[in-house]
């Protein structure tokens, strides 16, 4: 049988040439250990950073040592495996060179027979400074790179954000980042395994393409089993000493099929391949789950262009979601835990699609886990982004190798909805004035329209999986990347050239997978990086310019809020100001996208989530902590949308966005009320909106009610759906700004009451309140709903599930801890 040993135990790591060593575990870093011993002051905190980076001017050292027996040097075949080394480093056992490797994306193996030794062998990984490295090559051929990162950056295979990004510091982490084990064969080992599936009527060919190294089994067998257990398909193949690859089909009747999130099920098959030595003893198994289904993306044309949208077992799908990054500037503290949580906050703002950004790594198992489980479709792009690059030999051969490393590792997950090249870089190149370097612009077209796609074509081709060359693209080649006709975009106009919010919808996209608007994160968590006692409360402050690394960040918050907001007094004031006009800003965009359904098929807003403690555009901040914008994304992604066309303010028009596979039939209702919340008109109609498709309901005329000045900053529309008795959507429309608006006192009020699981508030208020935010002080929670209006004495009530608190409270604790504001 073949066996594999855990070596992530029992490992030190040393700066070069020093004595003193810590002892950890796999994954293990520089920024991690010299952390958990408390060396080094925490690099989120203050404007420690800028001390920090140095620390990888220094080569380290990481080294095990652990036991083997007999059969692992009896073996011929025995091989020590890393999941992942960051990244130019010297592994050597037992003071023998077994290789040097250059790229933290990839997996390395290395044959040990002859260099294994039967009890304690010392295995080392020595790690070159990634500063150093970079620098030096730069200094040989400069490549152009972004500012906000360390120049040079480029020649690494190395996640790029840990040289700086402009939402991360520059934590060039060395280290041991994924497991390591020593893998003992003995008659053959499974080295994967790829599924490719053909549907036809109510039956699925499965082939199953098994790569296996062989040293004497005769047979395979795989096995299919279906969500409920049941084996449904199996076969078995001869194998011969001589081939690696084998081939075989599988029937598979009466398939359930696996759906993206909103659209159906996810149901998952398990597909077990077993390896039998000649004695038919068990020699390596393998199992994955797969999900029976097509997901491709269509790029049919129509009246405008081209369409650009996934397509899932033959349903056109508006894919609604958000950029993801690592989750920590630290890669090795990140975990499945804080990862599923993570996506479990993204499902329950209903995403069905996630988009991997290239300027990270690749994720875990148990992020493609998780998205399989719930319908998320992901956007994978391989890791390049905003860079040039040169293809030396060496560089060529080890992309070649991430490629393959990754397309293999990932090509099974039923989630997986495209291949992108890269972030940003073939838009770059048309667009941004670039720094004229011909070899370089060649080089993007050989790896991106080339090198990628060959690899592609040996292990996920592109009739299984979509292949886009780049993101923003209208299909490469430097042609219009950033159209509105064809393919997806990017769109920045708003934040980073300084356009006005409304200026989004002066356009229909295709697919718009980047857009983003910054907010500050929550005061708890600007209390983990700022000292309020030393003035650090404050946006021009020094310490809350470090934790904004874009440039002008902090003043565009402030151009922006003063288009939006009265002044915001205090710091308390500003954080809720700034996540609510983000939150609005992201809001009026999709809902302009989700009315355009059909000609406008995807929406990722930049970003979820964070990687450090900072002021930047998610809708979630390090901590988890939900901003306004998370609220917010869990109604404007709601499966059946209504909103609000107000281009023109006294003639709004109410839209239907039906994202479901059914009809709705249903009532829309609409007031019009003034700023005391009393209903000055009132309408209803009954109506049905076919499924997947937007609809305008009900234009409303307002001409008459909006005459004098005053008459639209004390008047406000609101508008709900509702079937069955259930509202399934509303909201609100002011006719002015909010700065604008005559808010009066809303005297909130509210009361709690419990049950085993749950807290109720329910509020009441004197007068319209809007945007209403609930927090608490100290402990954190998720709230059924927030950042939501109360129509005077019309009563709101919100559920807090009690195991979402950060700590257990009594409901006197919880009305203590509750803080309300308004706008
Ligand atoms: C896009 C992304 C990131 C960046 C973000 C905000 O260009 O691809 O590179 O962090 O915008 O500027």
């Amino acid at each position: 049988m073949s066996i594999t040993v855990s070596l992530n135990d029992n490992w030190k790591m040393k700066k070069a040439g020093s004595q003193e060593s810590f002892d950890c575990k796999v994954p293990c870093s520089v920024y991690k250990t010299l952390l958990d011993y408390k060396k080094i002051p925490d690099p989120y905190y203050r404007e420690n950073e800028y001390i920090s980076t140095q620390i990888c001017d220094d080569d380290y050292d990481f080294e095990t040592t652990f036991t083997a027996d007999k059969a692992a040097v009896e073996c011929k075949h025995t091989v020590l495996h890393f999941d992942g080394i960051d990244t130019i480093a010297n592994v050597c056992l037992n003071g023998i060179h077994l290789g040097r490797v250059n790229n933290m994306h990839r997996v390395w193996e290395f044959p040990v027979h002859g260099i294994i030794k039967e009890g304690d062998n010392t295995l080392t990984v020595k790690i070159t400074s990634p500063n150093r490295y970079i620098k030096e090559m730069d200094e040989k051929r400069h490549l152009w790179g972004v500012d906000s990162t360390m120049t040079g950056y480029t020649h690494i295979r190395k996640a790029h954000c840990m040289f700086g990004w402009d939402w991360g510091p520059m934590l060039p982490d060395m280290g041991i980042w994924r497991s390591v084990s020593l893998i003992v064969p003995d008659a053959g080992r499974i080295l994967d395994v790829y599924y490719s599936q053909k549907h036809t009527d109510n039956k699925v060919t499965l082939k199953a393409l098994l790569h296996i190294e062989n040293h004497g089994c005769k047979k395979a067998m795989v096995e299919i089993s279906d969500p409920q257990g049941n084996i449904t398909a199996k076969t078995d193949i001869s194998l011969e000493e001589s081939a690696e690859y084998y081939e075989t089909e599988l029937v598979i009747s009466d398939p359930q099929l696996w759906w993206v999130n909103g659209y159906g099920e996810q149901p998952l098959y398990i597909c077990a391949v077993t390896l039998y030595d000649e004695n038919d003893a068990c020699a390596d198994k393998n199992a994955q789950r797969i999900g029976l289904r097509t997901l491709t993306v269509s790029r049919e044309k129509d009246q405008w262009g081209e369409e650009f949208c996934f397509i899932n077992n033959g349903v056109k799908i508006f894919a609604m979601g958000a950029n993801y990054i690592p989750e920590d500037q630290i890669v090795t503290r990140c975990n499945e835990v804080k990862t599923r949580k993570l996506l479990a906050d993204c499902k329950a703002a209903n995403y069905n699609f996630i988009r991997v950004w290239g300027g990270g790594y690749y994720p875990d198992e148990y992020f493609y886990d998780y998205c399989d489980e719930n319908g998320i479709i992901v956007w994978q792009d391989f890791m390049f982004a905003c860079s040039a690059y040169l293809l030396t030999e060496e560089f060529e051969e080890t992309v070649r190798g991430e490629v393959r490393d990754n397309v293999i590792r990932l090509r099974n997950h039923p989630s997986l909805g495209l291949w992108c090249g890269n972030n940003e870089i073939e838009s770059a190149w048309e667009y941004w004035g670039l720094p004229k370097d011909e070899e370089a612009k060649r080089d993007y077209l050989i790896i991106f329209e080339d090198i990628i796609p060959q690899v592609l074509k040996a292990y996920d081709p592109c009739e299984n999986t979509f292949y886009w060359p780049s993101s923003p693209s209208s299909g490469g080649g430097f042609k219009d990347a950033s159209s509105n006709h064809a393919g997806d975009m990017h769109y920045w106009d708003v934040w980073h050239n300084f356009k006005p919010i409304e200026a989004f919808r002066e356009f229909y996209y295709r697919f718009c997978s980047e857009y983003g608007f910054e907010s500050l994160p929550d005061i708890k968590t600007c209390r983990a990086f700022a000292d309020e006692t030393k003035g650090d409360f404050d946006l021009c402050s020094p310490v809350m310019a470090a934790h904004q690394k874009c440039v002008q960040g902090n003043e565009k918050i402030m151009y922006y809020l003063a288009q939006m907001v009265r002044y915001p007094y205090d710091f308390k004031q500003l954080i809720y100001s700034s996540q609510l006009v983000q939150a609005d800003c992201i809001r009026s965009n999709v809902e302009h996208m989700r009315r355009a359904r059909g000609r406008c098929m995807g929406s990722a807003y930049w970003q979820v989530n964070d990687s450090n403690p900072v002021i930047s555009w998610s809708s979630i901040d390090y901590f988890g902590r939900w901003k306004g914008l998370h609220y917010y994304a869990k109604r404007f992604y709601g499966p059946c949308l209504i909103s609000c066309d107000d281009t023109n303010r006294k003639k709004p028009v109410l839209n239907i966005s039906n994202e479901r596979m059914t009809a709705f039939e249903g009532v829309v209702k609409w007031t019009l009320r003034n700023n005391k919340a009393e209903i000055l008109q009132s309408g209803e109609k009954s109506v049905n909106v076919p499924a997947l498709t937007a609809q305008n309901v009900l234009d409303i005329d307002l001409s008459q009610e909006l005459v004098s000045r005053t008459d639209p900053r004390e008047k406000y529309l609101e508008y709900s759906i509702m079937e069955n008795g259930k509202v399934l959507s509303f909201g609100t429309t002011l006719f002015v700004r909010p700065k604008e608006f005559t808010f009066l006192e809303p005297a909130i009020t509210y009361g709690i009451s419990e049950s085993e699981d749950e807290f109720a508030l329910t509020f009441c208020a004197e007068n319209y309140a809007k945007s209403v935010c609930l927090s608490l002080k100290t402990a954190d929670c998720v709230f059924s709903d927030n950042w939501f209006d109360i129509h005077g004495k019309e009563p709101v009530t919100i559920m807090i599930d009690k195991a979402s608190l950060s700590r257990k409270m009594t409901a006197q604790e919880l009305s203590e801890e509750l803080e309300i504001m308004h706008n």
